[in-house]
């Protein structure tokens, strides 16, 4: 009996070694000092989507769960409860947090999108700050304070915030988060804001710097990403703005970058070389830049990607496949991450 035990203990053991001694593309990054990850949806409360987290992210960020509709479906009623358990689950795995995102356009409560007055707004943007920021202390890396704040041209979105309390009410939001935060990185994020010459990329970075310059408290700049292989990808304009960043002291974050194909190419090998292409290049930048922080995909299977409901006809932009299989397009940044 004494023997059985024994055995059985030792083999434990071993296997734990061995699992635990297992490079992945989450500790390979840990290791060159980069921030990898995804965004999660409710795979990461399913034992499958756990183990497929724990080998991808050193950084995970809330797909839904943190936005304003999901945490504050009311003035008065806050749903932690997704949240909170999620954030167990990576401080048990040594994974860091993103919260996306304080203030958007999109996904807002019907008491968001119903306020009437510049004072109401500033009321209410101020509560929502401090109560997040109070009940994640000490729990997050990196908030999105605001999202998505340019339209195409480079002239300010026209969100319920913009229209009670002009461009402002970005200076406003990262100022006090300032003031409740303790120790995270404040970001603006957007998409299409990638690459130098394009209007709301330009625009975003004249405003970015014009915030420093007036000592508003930013930290850096979230990219999305959200590419297609049938689409110009110019990496040179990419490592540029990133490089224009850097010397007026902003970080980086490749926030939600997915790479979709279109559906009559799925299984054209130039297509998916392509689209392994544009990861890698990305990773590269992120590896090559020092103020490239972090390289977040927009979820990691193409089951639950918001592409294909978004682009009609288009998908697979993935890091992994709907049966979580692991595409090539991982194996090329694994060995990229040595
Ligand atoms: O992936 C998110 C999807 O599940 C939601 O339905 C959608 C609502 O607009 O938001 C998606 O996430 C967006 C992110 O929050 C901001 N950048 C664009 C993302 C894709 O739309």
């Amino acid at each position: 009996m004494k023997k059985t035990i024994l055995v059985t203990s030792l083999i434990v053991s071993l296997l734990t070694l061995v699992s635990c001694g297992k490079e992945t593309i989450a500790s390979r990054a840990t290791k060159k000092g980069l921030e990898i990850g995804t965004a999660y949806a409710s795979d990461i409360f399913d034992p499958e989507g756990q183990e497929r987290i724990k080998e991808f992210s050193n950084i995970l960020v809330a797909e839904n769960f943190m936005k304003c509709a999901n945490l504050r479906p009311n003035a008065k009623f806050w749903n932690w409860s997704d949240i909170d358990h999620s954030i167990e689950f990576a401080e048990k795995n040594n994974i860091q947090m993103k919260f996306h995102t304080m203030f958007w356009h999109q996904q807002n409560s019907s008491f968001i999108n119903n306020m009437k007055s510049k004072e109401e707004a500033l009321e209410i943007m101020d509560n929502h700050i401090i109560t997040i920021m109070d009940h994640l202390k000490g729990k997050i890396k990196v908030y999105d304070v605001v999202n998505e704040m340019f339209e195409e041209d480079g002239s300010f979105r026209k969100s319920i915030w913009y229209n009670l309390l002009g461009e402002e009410y970005i200076a406003h939001a990262l100022t006090v988060a300032s003031e409740h935060n303790s120790g995270a990185k404040l970001y603006l994020n957007e998409y299409n804001n990638e690459c130098v010459g394009y209007p709301k990329a330009d625009a975003m970075y004249n405003f970015v710097k014009s915030l420093k310059e007036k000592g508003v408290p930013i930290d850096g700049v979230g990219m999305q990403l959200h590419l297609s292989t049938d689409l110009p990808f110019d990496p040179d304009a990419i490592r540029a703005n990133c490089k224009r960043y850097a010397d007026i002291g902003i970080e980086i974050s490749f926030s939600e970058v997915d790479v979709r194909l279109p559906a009559s190419k799925f299984k054209d090998p130039e297509e998916i070389k392509k689209q392994e292409y544009i990861y890698t290049t990305l990773l590269d930048i992120a590896l090559t830049e020092p103020n490239v922080k972090s390289f977040i995909v927009w979820g990691m299977y193409d089951r639950t990607s918001w592409v294909p409901a978004t682009f009609g006809g288009y998908g697979n932009a993935c890091i992994y496949d709907v049966e979580y299989n692991k595409k090539p397009v991982y194996e090329a940044m694994f060995e990229q991450l040595k």
